[in-house]
């Protein structure tokens, strides 16, 4: 692993992951890409790409142009955008991730890396304690592109050798740069909402109950698997990844012990419905036993952190 190519950096994961590769591997190793423009000059330091995933030419060219042995693709469509246009959803993240998967293999590259989600689970999962091999059939295009995203990778790595590797994400809390479109955006909007107008309106139902990972965990958690050595992997893009688990009248009680006058009410929509057959919590044993798997951030000290960080910008 030596090149890597960040396709998608410039979204909520990206934008942190590539800074930690950075940080390890060396900005010169690390070339950024992504659809949208670098409008604030993050990637001031790196290489940055104008990649769209669907155009395989585009991503053959850095591929050829930088060497690149390591492919972490974040471009994704989102459960609720996904909702809204699945066939957008279908492109990107199944044609988009079939044009990784294909230069993977021709150019042999050292590894893939793709995220999937939760979102691969439905209502005839068990949804507490979910395990990692249950019944997969997802309620929104989103987790179907998502189980889809996970057999190919499988696939490909039983027929062609392709070391593919991915995280069913939960819902990632971070406070650098906003989420785009998902179910889970209401666990980071709510703290903007506490510290800017101290109430809060959520789309989800008071009893939504979901996993969370905050994003320092998530970094680790993705580097940890990353770097993993391959002979004691079992699996290939489907590791369930825990941390914590709350609904949104929880995550309120914790930031009330910091903001007492916070209040928040509900107005749940189309997402509350999504969120229901999506696991309450996960079971991570095999990410624990094959990898070394084990979260550092729980409820009380994200919402501490998260309040500080969110405080600190000045809105
Ligand atoms: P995001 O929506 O914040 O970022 C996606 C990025 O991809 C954006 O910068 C966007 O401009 C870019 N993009 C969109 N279409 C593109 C295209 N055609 N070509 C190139 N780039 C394109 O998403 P994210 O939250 O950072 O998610 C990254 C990955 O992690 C996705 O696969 C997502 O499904 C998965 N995931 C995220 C979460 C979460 O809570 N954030 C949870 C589970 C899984
Ligand atoms: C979403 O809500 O769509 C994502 C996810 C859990 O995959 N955050």
């Amino acid at each position: 692993m030596e090149k890597i190519l960040v396709i998608g950096a410039l979204g909520q994961i990206g934008s942190e992951l590539t800074m930690a590769f950075n940080e390890k591997y060396g900005n010169e190793n690390v070339i950024v890409a992504d659809i949208a423009e670098d409008k604030n000059n993050i990637y001031a330091g790196n290489v940055f790409e104008k990649i769209d995933v669907t155009d395989s030419a585009s991503i053959e060219a850095a591929i050829k142009r930088h060497r690149i042995d390591t492919i972490i693709n974040l471009a994704a469509i989102l459960s609720a955008t996904g909702e809204k246009n699945p066939d957008l959803a279908w492109k990107i993240n199944i044609d988009g991730l079939l044009n990784v998967i294909r230069l993977g293999i021709k150019y042999k590259l050292d590894r893939v890396m793709v995220p999937s989600s939760i979102a691969v689970f439905g209502p005839q999962s068990v949804l507490y304690n979910t395990p990692q091999e249950t019944v997969l059939v997802p309620n929104t295009m989103y987790g179907v592109t998502k189980v889809v995203g996970e057999l190919l990778g499988d696939y490909y790595f039983k027929k062609s050798g392709l070391d593919f590797r991915g995280i069913r994400y939960p819902g990632v809390i971070s406070n650098k740069t906003m989420p785009g479109g998902g179910t889970t955006d209401y666990a980071v909007e709510i703290f903007y909402a506490a510290v800017k107008h101290k109430k809060y309106t959520c789309f989800l139902s008071p009893e939504s109950c979901l996993p969370m990972i905050y994003m320092p965990d998530c970094i680790r958690a993705t580097l940890m698997l990353l770097e993993a050595d391959r002979s004691k992997l079992r699996h290939c893009g489907n590791y369930n990844v825990g941390a914590m688990s709350f609904t949104p009248e929880i995550l309120a009680d914790e930031i009330r012990k910091h903001i007492p006058e916070f209040t928040i009410d509900y107005r749940p929509d189309f997402r509350r419905e999504i969120a229901r057959y999506w696991p309450a919590s996960v079971d991570d044993s095999s990410a624990r036993a094959e990898w070394g798997w084990k979260p550092e951030w729980d409820i009380e000290h994200t919402v501490a952190d998260m309040l500080r960080a969110i405080r600190e910008k000045n809105l």
